[in-house]
Parts: C-alpha cells; sequence; structure tokens
C-alpha cells in the first residue's frame, strides 16, 4: 500500500510539497468482504430458490449467530443500525423525553426525533467518553420516557451504574452497541445489558451486512413485538398486530453477515494487532495519545481513537488530520462536533441552553485512525513518521495552511 519513499525530512511530507506517502486512500471503516467464493455461493442460491426477503432462511440463520454471539435469546435483523434504533425504541414506548449521549453519530440522536421523541443531551466522561451517570440522573424528569447508551468505541459504558439509576427511576434502559458487537467486559457479554441492545451491520463495521442492524434481548414479548414492527406489524397473514414499518432485512444482506462471521476472528486478531501496533509507533507522537481498552475484555477494536494531548500537542487536531490526509490516511473527526451542535438541534430553541463541557473538549480533540487488513505493520510505522516530522514542523505546517487557507474541514 505504501510507496516505498522513505520519508526522513519535514520536507519530505505532502503537505509540504512532498508526495503523498500511501497511492490509495486509506479509510477508516473500508469494508471487510471476506470469502469471495463463499458469498457468492449463497447468492446463487437464494437466486435458484427465489426467496430473496421477508423472513427467509439466512435471514433467520444470520439471526441465531448473532443472538450466540451476543449470548442472547432473541435477535431480530434490521435493515439499518438507524432503523433497529427507532423500532425498538418505539417498541419500549420511548416517547416525549430520552436521555443519550451528545457525544455518539448522529444517528442514535435522529433515530429519536425522527418518531417525535426528544433526545435530551447529556454529558459525557473525559476518560471513557461515555454518557456520565451522575449527569443522567440530574436530567432525569415527568417527562423522561428512558435512558438510550452508547457503547462507543466498543467498549462498554457504566452498564452497573445506568441500570441502577434506570431501576430507581422505573425507566427502560437501552443500549446503542453499534460499535460493539462481539464485546464483553468483565465477563459479561453486550447483548446482555438493559431492556435489548441495537447493533449496526453497516458497511463500514468490521462485520458487515452492507446495510444492516439488530435488536437483541431476552425478553420474548419485546422480541415478538420488534418482529411485527420491522414487518408492517403482520403477525399473520390478514393480521396486523402493530403499528409496524419496512425495516425488514433481506436474504443477500445476511448471506454476506454469515460469510464474514465464518471470518470474525481473524478480522478481529488483525484489528487488535493494528491497534496494539499503533500503541508502540505513534503513541505520544505529535502530542496524540491512543485510547487504550480495559484489561478486563474482550473487544473488537475496529476503532483506533487517539486524542490530541493539549499540553504537548505542538499542531491542533485538524492540523494533524489535515497533514494525514495529504499522505491519503483518511482519519476523521468522529464524532465532532457532537448531535448538540448539529442541525436540527443546534437550530431548536429547546437547545439553545445545552451546556456539555466535555463533550465539546473531546470533541475537539478525538482523532480516529483506519484500521482493518487494508494496513500492514510498516505502513502504521509510517504514519508515526509522519507524526514525528510534523511535530519538528509544526511552525512551517501551520504557516502553510494558513498561507493556502487550505485546513482540512
Ligand atoms: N449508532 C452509532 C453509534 C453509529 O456509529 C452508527 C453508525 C449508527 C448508530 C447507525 O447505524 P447504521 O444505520 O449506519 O447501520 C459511517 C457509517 O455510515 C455509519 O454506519 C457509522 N455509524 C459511522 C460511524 O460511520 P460516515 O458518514 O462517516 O461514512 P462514510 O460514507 O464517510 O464512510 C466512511 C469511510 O469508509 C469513507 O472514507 C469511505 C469508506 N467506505 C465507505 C463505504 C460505505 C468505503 O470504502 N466503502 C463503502 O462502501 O458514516
Amino acid at each position: 500500500m505504501s510507496k516505498s519513499l522513505d520519508k526522513h525530512d519535514p520536507s519530505d511530507l505532502a503537505i509540504l510539497g512532498g508526495d503523498p506517502l500511501f497511492t490509495r486512500p486509506l479509510a477508516v471503516g473500508r469494508p471487510n468482504v471476506g470469502n469471495v467464493d463463499r458469498f457468492l455461493g449463497r447468492v446463487r442460491d437464494i437466486l435458484d430458490t427465489r426467496w430473496l426477503t421477508n423472513d427467509g432462511p439466512y435471514v433467520q440463520e444470520f439471526e441465531s449467530r448473532i443472538a450466540e454471539l451476543a449470548g442472547t435469546r432473541y435477535c431480530v435483523a434490521m435493515s439499518s443500525g438507524t432503523v433497529a434504533l427507532e423500532i425498538a425504541s418505539r417498541g419500549l414506548g420511548l416517547l416525549e423525553e430520552v436521555i443519550m449521549p451528545a457525544f455518539t453519530f448522529v444517528a442514535t440522536a435522529h433515530a429519536l426525533m425522527w418518531q417525535g421523541t426528544r433526545p435530551v443531551f447529556c454529558d459525557i466522561e473525559p476518560q471513557t467518553h461515555h454518557i456520565d451517570p451522575g449527569a443522567v440522573e440530574a436530567l432525569i424528569n415527568h417527562r423522561t420516557s428512558g435512558i438510550l447508551a452508547v457503547h462507543l468505541w466498543g467498549k462498554t459504558c457504566d452498564v452497573d451504574g445506568l441500570a441502577e439509576i434506570a431501576k430507581r427511576h422505573g425507566l427502560p434502559l437501552m443500549f446503542d452497541a453499534c460499535h460493539a458487537l462481539g464485546v464483553s467486559q468483565g465477563g459479561r457479554r453486550v447483548g446482555t445489558f438493559g431492556a435489548c441492545e441495537v447493533l449496526s451491520f453497516h458497511a463500514t463495521k468490521y462485520l458487515n451486512t452492507f446495510e444492516g442492524g439488530a435488536v437483541v434481548t431476552d425478553d420474548a414479548e419485546l422480541a415478538e413485538k420488534l418482529r411485527y414492527m420491522r414487518n408492517f406489524g403482520f403477525c399473520g397473514e390478514d393480521c396486523v398486530a402493530h403499528l409496524g414499518t419496512n425495516g425488514k432485512m433481506n436474504e443477500v444482506a445476511a448471506a454476506m453477515g454469515l460469510t464474514l462471521l465464518e471470518e470474525r476472528d481473524e478480522l478481529v486478531a488483525v484489528n487488535k494487532s493494528n491497534y496494539e501496533a499503533y500503541l508502540r509507533e505513534i503513541d505520544g507522537a505529535c502530542g496524540l495519545h491512543v485510547m487504550q481498552y480495559p484489561s478486563d475484555g474482550a473487544y473488537n477494536y475496529q476503532h483506533v481513537v487517539a486524542m490530541i494531548d493539549e499540553d504537548d500537542a505542538c499542531l491542533e487536531r485538524d492540523h494533524v488530520v489535515t497533514v494525514l490526509r495529504a499522505e491519503n490516511v483518511l482519519a476523521r473527526r468522529y464524532f465532532y462536533p457532537g448531535c448538540h451542535r448539529m442541525k436540527p438541534y443546534s437550530a431548536m430553541h429547546e437547545y439553545a441552553a445545552v451546556h456539555l463541557p466535555v463533550t465539546d473538549d473531546i470533541a475537539a480533540r478525538v482523532i480516529v485512525l483506519p484500521t482493518g487488513p487494508q494496513l500492514s505493520h510498516d505502513d502504521i510505522a509510517h504514519i508515526g513518521t509522519i507524526l514525528r516530522l510534523a511535530a519538528t514542523a509544526a511552525p512551517r505546517i501551520v504557516a502553510r495552511l494558513r498561507e493556502s487557507g487550505s485546513a482540512w474541514c
């Protein structure tokens, strides 16, 4: 992937006129496709049998494999993580107001707002980036109908603290686990927390179904209701039990998921070894520190998250992102600037007084780096070299960016 050129001098940096290190862009979330022959074999079977969607055999098999992985009794596959969030929150009766973090992908908030439920944005813990249970409690009022927490970066949030608060206030608790497929912490698996948990199998997730999502739960009644709701509410051929929508996963999507499930262990091993290489090669370079995973868990390592440390940073976060993108390393600022600073929320008077200092600080300092089989350890070492060279040339880089007015945004 990387050109054989070695960069020894700051002038070799692409931002200062050198050639980009990588000939092809390294994207955060470049899809894994798995064994193409096995996938195509399944697609041929789908075409031969003419069973394309509507709870077909591949979807059913995929659901049972995901339930097994999550350690839950039920999995209801859906057309996307967003639709799964919409259907799950509606199924749980989350109305009026729901407390959730603003530091998440905007789909978490939109899934509520789309059906007229108001997200109430809560601040996060600085170390974990997860919703702060103390701050949740302070936001509960008579309009609160539930709590929607996010296992950001594929680490579990304070599930016990949140469960205790939810129980004390008689509120349903659900989790956006879109980053956390196959994760466990302290021997407890993601899937088993709260009333239900929502997964995403979007193309950019390490295990994808092109587009796709699922709700996992141990609650038989809820699972049945969600199954109806994803299929227009049908409970029989001519019988509708609920308001419903079309949230079904199709057979080709499930075939992709099943193919990638066969390779899940290898994909996680590659991500883990890349994460360890990043820790070795870039930690401390240019004021960047790689966020670590707690030692008592099993993770999918699909996100390599680094934070700019204000005390030893020589460049601002956006400058570092610009330097990397010039080299074809398409680092991302997930989840800048936070849902509360995006429309429609930022334009609504209800949100005018929202004050989330930790979210604002973290959103200004985070960088997500590419990982997956597209990268070798040599590539990661080269990224480390880029960052160290950039640190030595910080004033030149800032001057160049000012001159060209091209700081990436
Ligand atoms: N909750 C959370 C916490 C989430 O993170 C997400 C989704 C959801 C809920 C909702 O789940 P879904 O409804 O999506 O199932 C991407 C994904 O679209 C989104 O699924 C994901 N989170 C989010 C974190 O990232 P974008 O807008 O940043 O994606 P995009 O199009 O910029 O793609 C990222 C990079 O991947 C690009 O540089 C190009 C590369 N790419 C992408 C696709 C789709 C490819 O190389 N091939 C591809 O097919 O949102």
